[in-house]
């Protein structure tokens, strides 16, 4: 049995992976979360609690971190300041979290010669013109844009100095963006459902033309439950399903899976340095390790979305109000 401690698995992406993890391996998991304000214990409460042990604690805690990494197989790096909108307002606590919380890992898994994966962002390269007829690959330039993204990248680049200057047996992985249950109101995607579902209307920033690369989240976590198993140490694999869309696309699509007319939406105050567009190459991890998206069509995993959070109010609906107040005072 493998044993497995996962960071960030109480947020969105790492307790679908968590529930991924013990539904396809044997794994022992032990998951270590600050509980801020995107994490949510409630994200795991269906997980057979002899498969998981939960830690509260923040990952920039060393002796924490050193007395939980010791003995793991395998270290799976989720843990994260992952809002850009947040990241404009309050770059601070990005620094710490994304740069000295990787920092304080990599040290530990150094120390205790523990394999590590790196979970990081498209955002890294930066963004694309909208008719560039190139995609992000492994080779890509760094190019961040928000403090959210200059953070990943710089956590990015603090594994691969440990993997050249200590040994440490890392891998990393950048993929796009991610929808599915779990996601805090926040983001794009559950932020308009919810509106919906609340008596209101989506909120576009700008024209609603940029473009992100749509993966569903079980795709992710198998992609990197393939990586810790066949990846080669050192190296980056880009992760996407091909699922380039524009926000107005998305929200007309929302609108239409709820019965709405398509254009019952408002244009909102844009993001400062708003990435126009991120578009991934995956043929590196599709052609060495095999990954295929199981979720290829967009639409309908959308409507599992939606009935998800329709099913699942309770789940949501204590974040709803005080995140809408925070987009309010900035006019979005
Ligand atoms: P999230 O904000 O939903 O979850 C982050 C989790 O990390 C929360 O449970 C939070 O409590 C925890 N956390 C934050 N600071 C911590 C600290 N100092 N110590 C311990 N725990 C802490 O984020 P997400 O969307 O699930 O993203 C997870 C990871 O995936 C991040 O590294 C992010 O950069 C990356 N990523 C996200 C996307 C996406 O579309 N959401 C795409 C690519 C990569
Ligand atoms: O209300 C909104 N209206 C809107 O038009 C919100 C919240 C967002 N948007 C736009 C901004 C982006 O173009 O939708 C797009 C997606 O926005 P976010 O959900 O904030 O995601 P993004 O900024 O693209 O970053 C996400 O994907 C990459 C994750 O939050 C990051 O953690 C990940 O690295």
């Amino acid at each position: 049995m493998r044993k497995l401690l996962v960071t960030g698995g109480a947020g969105f992406i790492g307790s679908n992976f968590v529930r991924y993890a013990i539904d396809h391996t044997d794994s022992a998991v032990t998951v270590l979360d600050k509980l801020t304000y995107a994490g949510n214990r409630r994200s795991l409460t269906d997980l057979p609690q002899n498969r998981m042990t939960f830690v509260q604690g923040d990952i920039c805690n060393a002796s924490l971190v050193h007395e939980l990494v010791r003995g793991q197989d395998l270290v799976v790096h989720f843990a994260a300041e992952s809002h850009n909108d947040n990241s404009l307002r309050d770059p601070s606590v990005f620094v710490a979290t994304n740069l000295v919380g990787t920092y304080t890992l990599l040290e530990a898994v150094r120390r205790y010669g523990v394999r590590y994966h790196h979970i990081s962002t498209d955002e890294v390269y930066g963004d694309l013109a909208l008719d560039d007829p190139n995609r992000f690959t492994e080779s890509s330039p760094y190019n961040p844009s928000s403090p959210y993204s200059a953070t990943k990248a710089g956590s990015d680049h603090l594994v691969r100095a440990w993997v050249r200057s200590f040994g440490v047996a890392a891998t990393l992985s950048n993929c796009s963006n991610n929808y599915g249950p779990y996601q805090h109101v926040e983001k794009f995607i559950p932020r308009q459902i919810t509106n919906i579902l609340d008596g209101g209307r989506p909120k576009l920033y700008g024209a609603g033309s940029n473009v992100r690369d749509w993966i569903h989240v079980d795709d992710h976590s198998a992609a990197v439950l393939l990586v810790t198993a066949e990846g080669k140490i050192g190296e980056t694999y880009l992760i996407g399903a091909d699922g380039e869309r524009n926000n107005k696309q998305v929200v007309e699509t929302i609108l239409e899976l709820l019965g709405k007319p398509h254009d019952a939406y408002d244009h909102v105050t844009d993001r400062a340095g708003h990435d126009l567009r991120y578009a991934i190459d995956s043929t590196k991890l599709r052609l060495e390790l095999g990954w295929r998206p199981i979720f290829s069509d967009f639409t309908s995993g959308l409507a599992a979305t939606i009935e998800w959070y329709q099913a699942n109010e309770a789940w949501w609906r204590p974040q709803k109000a005080k995140t809408e107040a925070n987009y309010a005072r900035q006019g979005q």
